[in-house]
């Protein structure tokens, strides 16, 4: 129940004198229950959440928080996944008693969609915004099933927090696999030249990304099987994000690439940058497919 944590916020908790939340919070529940019944609203999920500010910001009123982190989504076109993310979202959050800003990194246009390079993009931005110590790099259509899945940072290695997907029966699809869901520190994630910028339409990137974490000399972390479970709300391929018929060639030259493609050669054209109630949403130009 969030309503005590808004009176809390009216009496003026002084922000100096809290002390810091508990290693672990009292508020987590564990196993959660996802359906996809009717899309909230942006309104009812607004109301349920009156302690998030604009931007879709959030910190705890009652301790410091011992962590901050940039949730990072990449968006086009599917407002429905992105009302029941947020609807999900926010409250797993709070209850993890962690600082935290959601950031919808929309791409302009109708041209083919490029994940990888919107994450690059969206890193980039939150970064101009706050010192956040964990950037969770996130699909829109990806649930959380359990409150444990912590979206901090580890401090030893990028960290690949949907281990367990609906989509492929709860298990780890291959060794190798990294989509969906991860987590680095800025640190981590400049370490490894960012994500590439040169994969347009569906597929490859997330084996590019997963590649580039070794040759930077990092090892992948997962949370434990029953804590990374997620819940995928079922979707067809979209328009503009048809399979990238070059994504074997490219998974080639990864080696060569990484170091020249990525966070340093990065360029967009910023939109615009609203802070809406319950996101901050980034609208930016990445260009085309060559
Ligand atoms: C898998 C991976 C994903 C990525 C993708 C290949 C899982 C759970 N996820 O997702 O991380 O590696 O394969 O590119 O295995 N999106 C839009 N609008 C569009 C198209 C894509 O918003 O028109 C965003 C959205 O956040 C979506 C993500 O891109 O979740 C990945 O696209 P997808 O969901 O169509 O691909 P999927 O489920 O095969
Ligand atoms: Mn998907």
């Amino acid at each position: 129940n969030l309503s005590h944590l808004a009176s809390q916020h009216a009496r003026g908790a002084s922000a100096e004198s809290l002390p810091y939340c508990s290693e672990r919070s009292p508020h987590l529940i564990g196993p959660l229950t996802v359906t996809f019944n009717k899309v909230p609203t942006l309104k009812q999920i607004k109301e349920k959440n009156p302690v998030v500010t604009k931007g879709g910001r959030y910190r705890p009123l009652s301790c410091e928080p011992r962590h901050r982190t940039a949730v990072i989504i990449p968006h086009r076109n599917r407002e429905a996944h992105l009302q029941y993310l947020l609807y999900y979202l926010h409250p797993f959050l709070q209850r993890q008693q962690i600082q935290y800003g959601i950031y919808i990194v929309h791409q302009a246009g109708n041209t083919t969609f490029n994940r990888a390079k919107l994450l690059n993009v969206g890193v980039k931005e939150a970064l101009k915004d706050e010192d956040w110590d964990c950037l969770f790099l996130h699909d829109v259509d990806l649930i959380p099933e359990n409150d444990h899945n912590l979206y901090v940072c580890d401090s030893w290695g990028p960290k690949h927090a949907s281990i367990a997907m609906n989509k492929f029966g709860y298990s780890l699809p291959y060794p190798q696999y990294f989509g969906g869901v991860s987590a680095l520190t800025p640190e981590q994630y400049m370490k490894m030249n960012g994500f590439p910028n040169e994969y347009w339409g569906w597929g490859g990137e997330d084996d590019d990304i997963a590649t580039r974490v070794r040759l930077a000399g990092m090892k992948i972390t997962r949370p434990s099987m029953s804590v990374g479970h997620y819940k995928m709300v079922k979707h067809k391929g979209d328009k503009g994000n048809e399979e990238n018929p070059h994504r074997f060639d490219l998974l080639i030259r990864t080696q060569r690439m990484w170091t020249q493609d990525g966070m340093n050669s990065l360029t967009y054209t910023l939109i615009s940058k609203e802070l809406r109630a319950l996101y901050t949403n980034i609208t930016a130009d990445i260009g085309l497919d060559p």
